[in-house]
């Protein structure tokens, strides 16, 4: 726990996101939320994990504009960076040689074991690379150099932190204790927003289909049409059921998640209620949410000097926490060190 004792060290979060398409109100809900409130009570190291987003074919000039529109809508979201250090993946180069030094402790089998991987090898069943087998090796390293104590993240990259720690005790084990073990930070409402024409699925980023999502960037029009389609069920009765009506659970628990109105009271709220009341009610606490982002991004996107101020010093400022543990690192497997 952390105490009043200005002079007791922080504990250490870290977290990254992929850049890889248009950030959605699941990623917003089950991550950027919570590393908002976090920068003031820990010390925050946030990455766009551009490294990690080709593991998936991304077409140059995308990737690249997507970079850069991610980084200011996070700053849009909140993430200051005079609180914490938030900066591009691929600029630190520590994060490519630590994962592969932990790749040479990561098991095939552990790896192979890995859901995540089995979704997108069957979605991108054309595109099968070595690197999106080793994903979860790059996202150990990301958070192992910054010796993290906890990571918010969303329910589906559970797996991959368990698999974290494993690696970390495991190089702990084999030279000596060197990385902190970390934590996973999962919230109670949000950690999994589903997709909204498919309730069985998360909602995600890299969805083609753009009815499934919504876009932190969505006009208001779109938000109310794409919750207007969200599919829900033929039994026309608003209640929480995580067993069955997956797509109702879903629109009460991004309502819960946006205006902090506890489940039971959402519920009890609506009762009588159909579902296209529903929807109209989720979609404009929606669009209320998004509008001050919004602004502030129209204005941060429009400066890229500024931008690129703040990702220079921040990766500085990363590299030079990462270049620390990456030394120990090498020292204790037994390179000659130059
Ligand atoms: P992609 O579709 O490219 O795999 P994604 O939408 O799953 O991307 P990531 O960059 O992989 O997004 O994840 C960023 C953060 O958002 C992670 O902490 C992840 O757990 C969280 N997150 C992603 N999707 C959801 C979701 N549907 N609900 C809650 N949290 C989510
Ligand atoms: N793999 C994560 C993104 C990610 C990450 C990380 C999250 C890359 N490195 C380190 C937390 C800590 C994802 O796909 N959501």
């Amino acid at each position: 726990m952390q105490g009043n004792n200005p002079q007791e060290k922080k504990k250490v979060i870290f977290s990254a996101i992929q850049p890889s398409g248009t950030i959605t109100l699941g990623n917003y809900l089950g991550a950027l939320k919570n590393w908002v409130a976090m920068q003031d009570e820990y010390d925050c190291i946030f990455a766009l994990a551009d490294l990690h987003a080709i593991t998936v074919r991304q077409e140059p000039a995308a990737l690249r504009r997507n970079t850069l529109e991610a980084y200011a809508l996070l700053m849009a979201c909140g993430i200051d960076v005079n609180k914490s250090i938030f900066y591009i993946q691929s600029h630190v180069a520590a994060h490519a040689q630590l994962a592969w030094v932990l790749e040479c402790c990561t098991q095939f089998g552990e790896l192979s074991r890995m859901t995540q991987f089995k979704d997108k090898s069957q979605k991108h069943a054309d595109n099968i690379n070595a690197g999106l087998f080793t994903y979860p090796t790059l996202m150990a390293a990301d958070i192992l150099l910054y010796q993290a104590d906890l990571v918010p993240i969303g329910a589906d990259q559970k797996q991959h932190l368990e698999l974290t720690r494993t690696i970390a005790e495991r190089f702990n084990g084999l030279y000596s204790p060197t990385l902190t073990v970390p934590d996973p930070y999962i919230p109670k409402t949000g950690a999994r927003i589903m997709s909204l024409q498919d309730p069985a699925r998360k909602m995600s980023k890299s969805d083609e289909n753009v009815n499934a999502w919504i876009g932190l960037l969505d006009k208001p029009d779109d938000v109310v049409r794409k919750f207007k389609r969200a599919v829900t069920d033929s039994d026309a009765r608003i209640v929480y059921n995580p067993e069955s009506k997956t797509g109702v659970n879903n629109l009460i628990t991004i309502y819960s998640a946006v205006t902090g109105t506890p489940v039971e009271e959402f519920v009890a709220q609506m009762e009588g209620k159909g579902y296209g009341e529903l929807k109209s009610v989720v979609a404009d606490a929606v669009v209320e949410t998004l509008r001050p982002i919004q602004t502030r991004y129209a204005q941060l996107i429009g400066d890229k000097a500024y931008l690129a101020q703040c990702y220079n010093t921040a990766a500085e400022q990363a590299a030079r926490i990462a270049r620390r543990t990456l030394t120990k690192v090498m020292k204790k497997t037994g390179f000659v060190m130059p």
